[in-house]
């Protein structure tokens, strides 16, 4: 069997609001437009992924909180209606997700002969949640590939940001070592968004793009140093400067999914692609995808 490999990568936030504003049948409310340059970036991002042979999806979402160990799922497949429970007029999605249960016990044993407190989640009525969702669908609406879904620790929740750095960083790392011993060819997700400071209220029409702003300048600089940083391949400087960002933008790289996908990637020199950056309800979001193919001279 030849090694396994990551062979994209990237940054794909999840807020539900571009998948309202998409319009795809799954979802059931119906918006008008909205949030162009973002769906617009998704739409460059899948125009090169869609060129790639990748067989799973791998991703972490900060949306699927477990507070003991991190959790896998574990079943062939989940379906059910995924409600977003802060904006439950945008994403009420119904979903029928096939899951690489081989390669997600695989990241599960080597995680756990590493040390880390991991499970697989093996209840059918589990619901998915709706930043996996999110991201997947942004990134390869046709479904057709089996995900790996990795939940969330909050162990910045409930011990520090540096701890979340060292563990997550550490499943990192496990998750890379899987993919490569499993001879698949993987395409790994980190579902977040930037700078996470929402707007308190909804205007009337969510869609109304005359409303649309980042929430305060300062979280638009701390977006832009984090960028610049991921975008010219200093990931290094990128992972250590991830504890000040994540308190000072209020980021959602709280959940551990970037410095994850920076350990996986093993901190890539090279540049990456920011197809682009917007905001949502307030928050910042960037679109970026790590070309890790493209080092190897190509496929
Ligand atoms: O989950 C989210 C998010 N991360 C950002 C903006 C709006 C809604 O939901
Ligand atoms: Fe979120």
């Amino acid at each position: 069997m030849s090694r396994g490999k990551i062979v994209a990568a990237a940054l794909a936030p999840h807020p539900p609001h571009l998948v309202y504003a998409e319009n795809p049948p799954q979802n059931e409310p119906v918006s008008e437009c909205g949030w162009e340059n973002l769906r617009w970036a998704y739409e460059r991002m899948r125009a090169n992924l869609d060129k790639l042979d990748y067989d799973v999806i791998v991703i972490l979402s900060p949306h699927w909180q477990t507070y003991v160990g991190t959790h896998f799922l574990g079943l062939d497949n989940f379906k059910s209606l995924s409600v977003d429970p802060v904006f439950p007029n945008l994403f009420r999605y119904h979903y029928d997700i096939d899951v690489d249960v081989e390669l997600a016990r695989a990241i599960h044993d080597e995680a756990a002969a590493d040390g880390l407190a991991v499970k697989m989640m093996e209840n059918p009525d589990f619901r998915v949640d709706y930043g996996t969702i999110t991201s997947c669908h942004l990134t390869r609406p046709q479904w057709d590939k089996p995900i790996v879904c990795i939940s969330s620790n909050r162990s910045r929740q409930y011990y520090s940001v540096e701890v979340m750095q060292e563990m997550t960083a550490q499943l990192g790392r496990a998750t890379a070592r899987a993919i490569e011993k499993s001879g698949k060819r993987a395409l790994v997700l980190a579902s977040n968004s930037l700078s996470h400071r929402h707007f308190v209220t909804e205007s009337d029409i969510p869609e109304d793009m005359s409303k649309e702003h980042i929430t305060s300048h300062h979280l638009y600089l701390w977006d832009m140093k984090m960028i610049e940083l991921l975008r010219s391949g200093r990931t290094r400087e990128a992972h250590d400067l991830m504890p000040e960002f994540t308190e000072q933008a209020m980021s959602e790289t709280d959940g551990g999914g970037l410095t994850w996908l920076l350990a996986a990637l093993d901190y890539p020199e090279y540049e990456a692609i920011v197809h682009g950056y917007g905001t949502i309800i307030g928050t910042g979001n960037a679109i970026i995808e790590w070309p890790c193919h493209a080092q190897e001279g190509g496929e």
